[in-house]
């Protein structure tokens, strides 16, 4: 008899096209679906014309417009306007600005147990919610998904983590995810799939699941897994779609390579404090707190119940006078069944600052927090200066928290409102029947391979880079652990509309690291012809922004120097020709200082013959040996100068 398999392990199998399923070694997985959002698909289809891509060749693609809405000037609405010009050429769906959050509108709208996607955001694991294998990846990925290659990742292991008892009163499911971030960290769960199992998945909404599963990517996971029940079926009736479920649950004795153990009824509110969502403790541990704003909204905390449930709090009272309220509904769907059951009003009355559907705030487009104040959050991330703010202090938290703390002016443990206001939890129930919109996606032509893209004067092609070769660069930045995207290349109003413009994004690149990376880096690019940074562990962690990758390489980086990578992080370096090269111990990250020079001789051949490379510290005259851990596959596009490059020596 076959081995029983767990849900992840069935996933791969059914869709493996290369290598094998032994964790850590690479595998290429056929992709059905792919998701893209406009900061960063206006790249993918940058990258798709230059790979003269006639039409998708997924069973199902679909273009979000939800991160760039401020339009300010011409920019973000060119973008709007490319993308669709782009979506109608290659045959993808096209989810109009005002729309909504693409990760909770792929769940409701085409999410299928049993396929696969990537996306090029890093929440796409939100659609395992529904027995999906989803994945985050960078833009260039899923431009070859959409042209029909497969998708190549190390082969993870999986996380087992059994789910027994019910939430008590006040706490939800972002408390869950905080609960297991309080336990992983940042980087816990790099090369590994979670995958929830057990008697307490019953009391879990496919919703709550969204929640947990789009913050698997904060703890580092490759992505999270749910199985397909009957729930997913609720869910899937509900949204009108019951004649597409299918079962995908694990085999009876089926095993995980790492167990975990999670008694909902043991989970209490808890708060992410700045600037990382790793820093988890329980919100009675900084209650009391003045806080400036209390922010509901984002793919982190999408359904319905997670703005019902602060109409309730909320309702007849009025938040504090210093609090900015903001409200971000997911989706027009949410925006409408809000109104019909009376939430929108309660809210608004509150004193609710109503926003359009879409991302706004949680990447900084928008509601940037007053200096020096505190914002609570129901966002995923709140690494340094996302919000828009510089030194901001953010608090990723639950709804309740949000609400709660709205109320009082400070932060708030939840459970305290029966005292303070003598007042019951709400909870609850989804009702029998929705209102589903689908009237802002929009469906590809039959035949749009002809249409021209509409290229604003800000949608600029991608630069071409040479291939690898030897240098003599100085180290233009000593950075420490866990150094995000946001850190990289930030979010924020001001940055966003130029994802479609390289040379003009470039400016920005470690802005926050410091202030004089571009003057320097020009410079360096100058008189030595580029430069190399150094980091400490998991770095580029966070979004999966190729950006943070292309815009340095523009400025000239040959290499990175780390104690270890996020995953989407690193393979956007291999994809752009960046070397990700690591320590192999702690002492040669000591020796090494900003301003040294490093020289790399032979690099080709180096490269060539396996898996370490010497590299030479010229200001200090020592020798380190480094090590990569590129596949043979990954190595040739190192030599190419990147994947682009590859693709096109491969097709001559
Ligand atoms: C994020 O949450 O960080 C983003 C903004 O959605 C990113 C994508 C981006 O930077 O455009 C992500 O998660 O990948």
């Amino acid at each position: 008899m076959d081995k029983p398999l767990n849900v992840t392990q069935k996933l791969i199998k059914s869709h493996l096209v290369e290598g094998e399923m032994n964790p850590g070694e690479e595998i290429g997985l056929e992709i059905d679906q792919t998701l893209t959002q406009d900061a960063t698909g206006t790249m993918v289809m940058l990258e798709l014309e230059a790979m003269d891509l006639d039409k998708a060749k997924t069973e199902l693609s679909c273009q979000y417009v939800d991160h760039n809405l401020l339009q300010t000037d011409y920019r973000n609405p060119d973008d709007h306007v490319f993308l669709k010009s782009a979506a109608e050429k290659f045959g993808i769906w096209y989810s109009r600005p005002g729309n909504g959050v693409s990760h909770p509108i792929h769940t409701e709208r085409f999410a299928v147990p049993g396929k696969s996607m990537i996306g090029s955001d890093s929440h796409t694991p939100a659609t395992g919610s529904m027995g999906m294998l989803a994945f985050g990846a960078g833009g260039l990925d899923v431009a070859f998904a959409i042209a029909g290659e497969p998708m190549y990742v190390k082969m993870p292991e999986v996380l087992g983590v059994k789910v027994t008892g019910r939430l008590p009163d006040w706490v939800s499911a972002k408390d869950v995810v905080l609960e297991m971030l309080r336990r992983y960290d940042v980087e816990g769960c790099v090369g590994k799939i979670i995958e929830y199992y057990g008697p307490g998945l019953k009391h879990l909404s496919t919703m709550d699941r969204h929640v947990i599963a789009n913050m698997g990517t904060e703890m580092g996971a490759t992505s999270t897994v749910f199985p397909s029940d009957e729930e997913t079926r609720r869910f899937m009736k509900l949204q009108e779609r019951e004649d597409e479920w299918s079962e995908l649950i694990a085999d009876e004795g089926a095993e995980y390579d790492e167990h975990e153990e999670l008694d909902l009824s043991e989970v209490v509110p808890l708060i992410a404090k700045p600037s990382s969502p790793g820093n988890v403790v329980p919100v009675s541990e900084v209650a009391g707190s003045e806080i400036y704003q209390s922010y509901i909204g984002s793919s982190a905390n999408p359904g319905i119940r997670d703005f019902w449930v602060p109409a309730q709090i909320v309702k007849g009272k009025r938040v504090n006078e210093d609090v900015s309220f903001d409200i971000n509904p997911t989706s027009r769907q949410v925006i409408e069944n809000l109104a019909e059951d009376g939430s929108l009003m309660q809210l608004v009355q509150a004193g609710a600052r109503f926003h359009q559907a879409g991302c706004n705030g949680c990447i900084g487009m928008g509601q940037a927090p007053a200096t020096g104040r505190k914002s609570l959050r129901t966002v995923p991330r709140n690494f340094p200066g996302r919000s828009g703010t510089k030194e901001d202090e953010v608090y990723l938290c639950s709804p309740e928290t949000a609400a709660a703390s709205a109320l009082t002016g400070k932060i708030t443990d939840p459970r305290d409102l029966e005292e303070i206001y003598n007042m019951g939890y709400p909870n609850y129930q989804e009702p029998n029947e929705i209102i589903v919109n689908r009237e802002m996606l929009v469906a590809p032509p039959e035949n749009g391979e002809d249409r021209t893209l509409d290229k604003g004067p800000n949608v600029v092609s991608l630069p071409d880079f040479d291939a690898v070769d030897d240098f003599e660069v100085p180290v233009l930045l000593k950075m420490g652990e866990n150094i995000s995207t946001d850190e990289i290349l930030r979010a924020g109003a001001d940055v966003l509309p130029y994802r479609s413009n390289i040379p003009e994004i470039s400016k920005f690149a470690f802005e926050i690291v410091d202030e004089n990376f571009y003057e320097r880096a020009l410079e360096a690019q100058d008189e030595h012809g580029g430069h190399i940074v150094v980091a400490g562990e998991n770095y580029a962690q966070g979004s999966s922004r190729e950006h943070a990758a292309i815009a340095p390489r523009y400025l000239g980086q040959q290499l990175v120097i780390a104690k270890s990578y996020a995953r989407i992080g690193w393979q956007n370096l291999v994809n752009f020709g960046i070397l990700p090269l690591e320590f192999d111990n702690e002492a040669d990250y000591d020796d090494i200082d900003q301003g040294d020079t490093i020289k790399a001789e032979n690099i080709r051949e180096q490269l060539e013959s396996g898996h370490e490379v010497t590299l030479k510290n010229v200001t200090k005259g020592n020798e380190y040996t480094l090590k990569h851990t590129m596949s043979e596959r990954q190595r040739e596009i190192m030599l190419a100068g990147g994947e682009i490059n590859h693709f096109k020596q491969r097709k001559n």
